[in-house]
């Protein structure tokens, strides 16, 4: 049985609001890209809040920060945390409110319980995103897991063309030490996270438990054709890409369209070169990023949106290409975590909802070392990626009651 965990709404919000102030943007935003000044000043207030609660506390290799409670039976860690990098703008809560969620849950336990008998940890990672450097998504979670190579550190590039290794040293990072962040250690991993979509706020539930997360495919795809004059040039004769991409656009919704959910696509990015009203573009580039939470479905969406670009490219003479066409696939959560999760809200008398995970998180990096789970916070209007985003403080408490009861049964 899972006592009533008493969480200070005050608190919660105190932390929400001294986060949110740091890359505070477009009034209610954040933009907070990983290792820029404001990033810096973030980590440290998250580093003050662990020292200032009692947890032993450091940063790692790649910067992201740990607060850790020993255990009186030692054993594998359970850990618990998010990012604290934002989107390009993000709210105020797309990651902020997992690590804020953590240190809180544990504060409370240990003071409503004493010390714990399995180690308990809340982490901060340094990036989720990708918001500055394409391609680093995650980045945090792939040097704890093991899966950022030597080397990719100066391969990945900012728009400004900073490298990921100088943006690091920068901060007093080595590159060379980020194989060090890697954790062999860690037994389980619950991520809180407001759920980002509105299916908590129509079922009227204000809390989620995750049992799989989406897999995503991402592509990068070219057509080019003729570049030419846009008045002398008649309709028949001309090679536009921008009219087969568009096309390539429609073709790509209505896949995910027909599918039905939890299946999406999404053409997020479009570039027309040269980009000017009396020119027929010489060549289109744009983005896919298409998720499900079933690898089958989501393999054989990508091949349709593959299948749909080659007749469409050939039907108006158009040369088309593409990068990427990989990426994550679907991750279940572990059912003896969700199951400890849904007790946690039972006993706490929390309404529930258990449910999948449309948006990608750093707990699917953390399944392949650690039983993972997640625990949603319902999202007003279902906004996110938007400075609209916004969660009450009611729902951000009975989330964090829910996570905190699922690391008293696993840790206390
Ligand atoms: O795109 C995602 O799902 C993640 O929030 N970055
Ligand atoms: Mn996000
Ligand atoms: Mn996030």
């Amino acid at each position: 049985m899972v006592p009533k965990i008493r969480i200070d709404p005050g608190v919660v919000e105190a932390r929400i609001m001294e986060l949110a102030r740091i890359g505070a943007c477009y009034e209610t935003g954040v933009c907070r890209t990983v290792y820029s000044p404001e990033w810096v000043e973030a980590q440290a207030v998250v580093e003050r809040w662990c020292t200032e609660a009692g947890f032993a506390t450091r940063r790692d290799a790649v910067g992201n920060i740990w607060g850790r409670v020993e255990g009186s039976e030692g054993g594998p860690a359970v850990v618990s945390g998010s990012h604290i990098d934002s989107q390009l703008p993000g709210g105020r809560y797309d990651g902020a409110l997992g690590i804020i969620a953590a240190i809180t849950a544990m504060e409370a336990l240990v003071a409503q319980f004493g010390p714990p008998k399995r180690p308990v940890e809340a982490l901060s990672f340094c990036e989720e995103e990708g918001s500055r450097f394409q391609g680093a998504s995650f980045w945090g979670s792939r040097a704890i897991t093991g899966q950022a190579p030597e080397g990719l550190a100066d391969r990945l590039i900012d728009p400004q063309g900073t490298s990921m290794a100088d943006a690091m040293r920068a901060v007093g990072l080595d590159p060379a030490r980020i194989h060090e962040a890697r954790r062999t250690d860690i037994g389980d991993f619950i991520e809180l996270h407001v759920e980002q979509g509105p299916i908590l706020e129509h079922a009227g539930y204000p809390v989620g438990i995750v049992n799989v997360i989406n897999g995503a495919r991402g592509y990068r795809v070219t057509v080019v054709g003729d570049s030419n004059h846009a008045g002398a040039m008649p309709m028949d004769l001309r090679r536009d890409p921008l009219v087969g991409a568009a096309e390539m656009v429609i073709a790509v919704q209505q896949n995910a369209v027909r599918l039905g959910r939890p299946a999406v696509a999404t053409v997020g990015y479009i570039h027309a070169e040269p980009g000017w009203p009396a020119i027929i573009p010489k060549s289109v580039t744009f983005t896919i990023n298409t998720r499900h939470n079933d690898r089958d479905a989501l393999n054989g969406m990508a091949a349709a949106h593959e299948a749909a670009m080659r007749e469409i490219a050939a039907r108006h003479g158009l040369e088309v290409s593409w990068t990427g066409g990989d990426g994550l696939d679907p991750c279940p959560a572990d059912p003896t975590i969700v199951a400890l999760l849904e007790q946690s809200a039972r006993d706490q008398g929390i309404a529930a909802l258990t449910m999948p995970s449309g948006a990608l998180h750093d707990a699917q990096r953390m399944a392949q070392i650690a039983r993972m789970s997640m625990v949603f916070v319902q999202s007003k209007d279902g906004r996110s990626h938007t400075p609209e985003e916004y969660s009450s403080i009611e729902h951000c408490v009975a989330g964090i009651q829910v996570l905190a009861g699922g690391l008293y049964l696993l840790a206390w």
